[in-house]
């Protein structure tokens, strides 16, 4: 079994931590703003640790769409680069949790109408992308058949 290695940023350890604790009932909404958050469960694309990330809940029908922001930083998270090596993910939304693939959404058409869904569901997705000259990478997660 591969060891669960905690993120390094204390506001996000302890977020995953309620979440999880709880069994999903509390710990589930963005800081102040009340906006609901799931939870990525994914492997480190280096150590083949467990790695867990909480993001906003961008929802299309069944799919989750997974928006790798960090506010906005010249970077791409690193859970980015840990999708794109291996697209398995477990992900939490309140008490219900999936496994599911995700894939990242290169079709510009597909993107752009994902990227209007992100925006309505999180609207400081559209300054993050005007602060920074990286393209924010999109991924759909798709329930497996
Ligand atoms: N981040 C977003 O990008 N989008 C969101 O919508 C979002 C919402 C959100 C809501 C609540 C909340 O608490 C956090 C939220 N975040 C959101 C922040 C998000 O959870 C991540 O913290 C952020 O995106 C940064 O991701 P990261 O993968 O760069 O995480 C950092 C902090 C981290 O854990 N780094 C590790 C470290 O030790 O520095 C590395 C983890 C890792 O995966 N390592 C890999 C491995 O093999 O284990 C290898 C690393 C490599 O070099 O490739």
């Amino acid at each position: 079994m591969a060891q669960y290695i905690p993120s390094p940023r204390d506001w996000v350890r302890e977020q995953v931590e309620l979440y999880e604790r709880s069994g999903g009932t509390q710990g589930t909404t963005l800081r102040d703003t009340g906006l609901p958050v799931i939870l990525v469960t994914h492997t480190g694309n280096k150590t083949g640790a467990i790695r867990k990330t909480p993001l906003m809940r961008v929802k299309d029908a069944q799919r989750y769409v997974l928006v790798g922001s960090q506010g906005g930083a010249p970077k791409h998270p690193v859970w980015v680069y840990n999708l794109r090596a291996d697209p398995n993910v477990e992900i939490r939304d309140r008490t219900e949790v999936q496994r599911m693939r995700a894939r990242e959404v290169l079709d510009p058409a597909e993107r752009a109408r994902l990227w209007q869904l992100a925006v309505a569901a999180f609207s400081p997705y559209a300054d993050y992308q005007a602060k920074t000259t990286r393209r924010i990478p999109l991924f759909v997660a798709e329930p497996l058949s």
